[in-house]
């Protein structure tokens, strides 16, 4: 490195002097772009460096190896001056002082060394930025002036020396055994290498070996050896990838199709792309993408059959023969997803499946990676060969939306990585009508992927085998080195945002270029006919072929019925959608597996040197399962994932610091306080079990991106059980997204499932206005069952969960929590669950369960007429009969505020209340609630929360209980109490007194002996 760093140091003076002697750089830049042909002398020759013959140069300047081999070259010569190369016959002849063939070297100075490689350097640097991308030309780059040789101080008497370049320890160019070269020869290969129809950026990668790869690739003589039968496949994908466009804005002129039309070269990319990782041994490609070319890549990369989309376009997607089937809402057709199985031109299968995602951009981005992690955690893929994720990315969303460097950033995470996702943009160089100067303060869109030591690959879109070439040689690099990589394609938008848009209004200077602008497959077919390589004739018959089938499948879409089951992957098929009816099977376990299960979980290794705390709660864990008393909510959750993956299921758990526990309850990995060795108790439940099989992992500080992963990851294998946890619940707003456009609404526009567990912190304990509520309401307002309908309770059965679109609950004892999380698992469906989980609750003397209500064993406690599940709601504790006519009050409540209720009511003697918990919120318990307004006939009803008026559950009980008061004839929405705090902006107060004082006259006006008014405020 000492010559680097000699060269570092000569070309900071070299600058210095050129700034000093021409003012700012900034100012210098524009005028001084160098072309190997054209000449732009230097303004002033900088001084004359003292020569120095390379004769005399020591190891200081070459490095070991070069020297070495130096001098094995010059014996070979010595012995025979033609079995060397001709350029190092001329080296050794000046070196020697024998005449040379051609000008001498042995003028060069160390200093001219030095430069040419920083030269060199500077191409492998800053080539890009001189790349011919963008196809309308009106791109406006500043070249760095590093890029022209007159930086160096070389000038036009120089391009025809020859120099010494050496033979580092690098590859590419500086490889070939060619160390002696004229300048010209040098420039010229720079500037074919870096500055064409690809900009590589990769200089910002500190690993040699990679660099080295990429060196090798890009400085190659004849990087893009395409035969001719390639160019005709090449051609004949343009070809698709531009009729169909055409031929959607024949037949529907005035539909919205977000079309590709610009940047058509991204069909023949992705699929040379595909197949080259197919080649290269991927299986599986699981893909994202946003609107732009979504039809296009559907119809031809994924190969959803063409009728399927014309008969979307047509609008007939509801399907005839399934009326009165689950059908959901439906999305619009530019958002729907497929998977096929698709033969790659290497005569292989790949899987392809492009995800359903909604408009919000860039959002699917972690789903889909999630997925693909899933995918290979099913598929044993421990190398991450087999099953790859793609994304498509538009320039402007790639630059704005946060949630890519979120994604992007769980890419090295060892629970998270995929081995490398590829990213295309589609970058047509605006953003609905967005010029890139105003949507981003980078000079790339992709620039954030440099964090990531990805490499980007800039194309010109107009070179369908530069954007071929660049699709490939991302595929090579995902599969070499396991990690992101970029291409980026540089294209236009021939339209508007979408079809219907005028693009004139905003942009008229580039749509004037644009609107002369020949299309990539009119320039491809000029390129390949003028040399000669395909004829017109060919051309015709491709072209021809592609409309007959078209037009083909146009008259077979009118009869196109979808088949809505077309989605259910394998591991799905048997489950059932919200019409099929499925039993909720019990959860309870048998009490031998749950002492041995719990024995695993509770045991620590004998020499293990866990922190003196933690063998504590280890040794007080063990005392609950061996004496059955006093399970706590950690232990209850061990058990809910331990009896689980013993039933053969995978149980996945992430979040921001959840292997401990935001609140230092949970322990499921112990760290060795001697060694830092690790151990996770629940990957010991059964003999040599799978490490992955239970996973608990801390995840980056990413709500949206995390979150986004889970969900991907949940909805590919419904045998799975898996949970995000929030640090506190009010941080998942992070993630709002995801509850909006996924999670809440995911199977009625897509028709997917997913049982993903958010856990989501939530309780007033007087923390705050920001660590106190998870925002209840928003769940409720999202939930979909209708307040004024009391749906078929049949208590088997219970249809009505699987008609809803996802259950929220605040549970209260750690045997109800065991019971909700094995629920999950044991039905025939999949239902996302949002559980507000407790903080204090988890230390609470009151809130502990025996083990009898986690068994299935009748008579125990949990066991009821249809044995032991989960309990949607708690009646009173105080053992009442089914008519208690003396109760004068029934408050109904959810989450941990019962506690603090019935610690008041004991205080106060209230016998004459009693006080229910819901426990599941929603879907509404209507049969449950009106059991207990039936066993309190001359109760006054109260709904009582510690949530501000505006937010918690009470706008969603309101309406529900209100339906079930008169079913049973007991009043209407008037006589429903409130008791709670009053409506406010922040979620609580910032006062730890204000909240006591608040929690006090909330419990106390719950309990007090006169009735109520209402509201109740606090
Ligand atoms: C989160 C989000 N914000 C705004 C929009 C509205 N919107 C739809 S497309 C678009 C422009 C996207 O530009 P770009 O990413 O460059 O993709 P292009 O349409 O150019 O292919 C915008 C702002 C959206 N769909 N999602
Ligand atoms: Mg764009």
């Amino acid at each position: 490195m000492a010559w680097f760093r000699g060269a570092s140091c000569l070309a900071k003076v070299a600058i210095r002097r050129t700034l000093s002697q021409h003012g700012s750089y900034a100012t210098r830049t524009r005028n001084r772009c160098f072309h190997s042909t054209v000449f732009s002398l230097k303004p002033e020759p900088g001084p004359i460096p003292r020569s120095v013959p390379l004769s005399r140069l020591t190891d200081s300047f070459l490095d070991g190896t070069s020297s070495v081999y130096l001098e094995e070259l010059q014996r070979t010569w010595e012995s025979d001056p033609n079995s060397v190369d001709g350029s190092w016959d001329n080296f050794f002849r000046n070196f020697s002082g024998h005449a040379a063939t051609s000008p001498g070297i042995s003028g060069q100075t160390i200093q001219e060394s030095m430069k040419l490689l920083l030269l060199v350097r500077a191409y492998q640097v800053h080539g890009h930025m001189k790349a011919k991308l963008d196809p309308l030309g009106l791109e406006q780059r500043e070249i760095p002036d590093d890029l022209d040789p007159g930086f160096f101080d070389f000038n036009e008497s120089d391009l025809d020396r020859e120099f010494f370049l050496g033979v580092w320890r690098m590859s590419g160019f500086l490889s070939e055994n060619r160390p002696v070269q004229t300048l010209r020869a040098i420039l010229t290969r720079l500037e074919q290498a870096y500055c064409g129809s690809i900009g590589y950026e990769y200089m910002h990668i500190a690993n040699r070996e990679k660099c080295n790869w990429l060196r090798d690739k890009i400085e190659t003589p004849s990087p893009m050896p395409y035969n001719s039968d390639r160019r005709k496949v090449i051609l004949s994908r343009l070809i698709w990838g531009t009729q169909f466009e055409n031929f959607l804005a024949t037949k529907w002129t005035a539909a919205k199709r977000f079309g590709l039309e610009g940047g058509e070269t991204l069909i023949p990319g992705m699929k040379e792309m595909i197949d080259r990782s197919a080649d290269l041994g991927v299986e599986n490609i699981v893909i994202g993408m946003s609107h732009r070319g979504r039809l296009n890549v559907l119809g031809n990369v994924v190969r959803k059959p063409l009728r399927q989309i014309f008969s979307e376009f047509s609008g007939g997607t509801k399907p005839v023969d399934e009326a009165g089937l689950y059908t959901g809402t439906g999305d619009v057709k530019y958002h729907l997803g497929t998977s096929y199985d698709r033969p790659t031109r290497g005569g292989k299968h790949i899987h392809l499946s492009l995800v359903a995602n909604p408009s919000h951009l860039e959002a699917v981005d972690p789903v889909v990676v999630g997925k693909t992690r899933a995918k290979q955690y099913y598929s044993n893929d421990f190398e991450r060969t087999k099953n790859m994720g793609i994304l498509i990315h538009g320039d402007g969303s790639f630059a704005g939306q946060g949630v890519v460097y979120e994604t992007l950033h769980l890419s090295g995470l060892p629970n998270y990585t995929t081995g490398g996702t590829i990213h295309i943009v589609v970058n047509n160089q605006v953003a609905f009508t967005t010029d890139p100067k105003s949507g981003r303060s980078s000079q790339y869109c992709t620039d954030v992927a440099k964090a990531l030591d990805a490499p980007i690959f800039h194309v010109n879109g107009d070179d369908v085998e530069a954007v071929a070439h660049a699709c490939e040689l991302a595929a090579e690099w995902r599969q070499t080195f396991h990690s992101d990589v970029v291409v980026d394609i540089t294209c236009y938008r021939r339209f508007g945002h979408n079809e219907i848009d005028e693009p004139f209004f905003t942009q008229p200077k580039m749509y004037k270029v644009i609107k002369s602008h020949p299309s990539a497959l009119e320039i491809y077919k000029k390129q390949l006919l003028e040399t000669g390589q395909v004829t017109k004739d060919d051309i015709d018959r491709i072209q021809n072929k592609v409309l007959s089938i078209l037009n083909e499948e146009f008259v077979a879409s009118k009869d196109y019925v979808t088949k809505r089951r077309d989605w259910l992957s394998n591991y799905w098929s048997g489950y059932k959608s919200p019409e099929q009816l499925s039993r909720i099977r019990n959860t309870g376990v048998q009490p031998e597996i749950l002492k041995n299960v719990g024995k695993a979980i509770t045991t620590l290794p004998e020499n293990f040197n866990a922190h003196r705390a933690v063998k504590k709660i280890f040794a007080d864990r063990f005392k609950m399962i061996e004496t059955g008393e006093g399970v706590d909510w950690a232990v209850a959750e061990a058990l809910a994932f331990a009896t689980l993956l013993v039933e053969g299921n995978h149980v996945r758990l992430s979040g921001q610091d959840v292997e401990r526990g935001t609140f230092s309850h949970r322990h499921s990995v112990i760290h060795d306080q001697v060694t830092g060795e690790r151990y996770c108790p629940l990957d010991h439940v059964m003999m040599n079990q799978n490490q992955e099989m239970f996973t608990v992992s801390n995840s980056s500080l990413s709500e949206f991106g995390v979150l986004g992963f889970e969900l991907g990851y949940s909805m590919e294998n419904p045998n799975s059980l898996v949970l995000w946890e929030a640090q506190f619940g009010d941080f998942s707003n992070g993630a709002q997204v995801m509850f909006d456009q996924f999670l809440s609404s995911g199977e009625a526009k897509w028709l997917r499932q997913t049982g993903l567990v958010l856990l989501l912190p939530h309780g007033y304990d007087g923390q705050g206005p920001e660590h106190s509520s998870a925002r209840l309401e928003r769940f409720l307002q999202m939930s979909d069952d209708n307040p004024f309908v009391i749906p078929e309770m049949e208590p088997t059965l219970r249809t009505q969960i699987q008609t809803c679109n996802w259950q929220v609950v605040n549970v209260t004892t750690p045997a109800n929590y065991f019971h909700v999380l094995r629920r999950q698992l044991h039905r025939d469906f999949r239902k996302p669950l949002i559980v507000m989980s407790p903080k204090n609750l988890l230390r609470h003397k009151e809130c502990k369960s025996n083990l009898s209500e986690f068994d299935d064993a009748q008579g125990h406690p949990g066991y009821d007429q249809q044995g032991t599940r989960f309990k949607r709601l708690i009646k009173d504790q105080n053992g009442h009969s089914d008519l208690e006519e003396g109760i004068r009050r029934l408050v109904l409540c959810s989450g941990k505020v019962y506690y603090e209720l019935d610690e008041q009511r004991r205080s106060v003697d209230g016998k004459d209340v009693a006080i229910c918990r819901v426990e599941q919120l929603c879907p509404f318990p209507y049969d449950l609630i009106q059991r207990e307004l039936k066993r309190y006939p001359n109760a006054e009803i109260v709904w009582c929360q510690e949530e501000p008026m505006n937010m918690g559950a009470y706008a969603y009980i309101a309406p529900r209980l209100a339906t079930a008061m008169k079913a049973v004839d007991r009043g209407s929405i008037q006589d429903i109490k409130y008791v709670g705090r009053g409506p406010s902006a922040a979620t609580a107060t910032g006062f730890y007194g204000v909240h006591v004082k608040e929690h006090s006259e909330l419990v106390q006006k719950a309990m007090q002996p006169d009735p109520l008014t209402t509201p109740t405020l606090a």
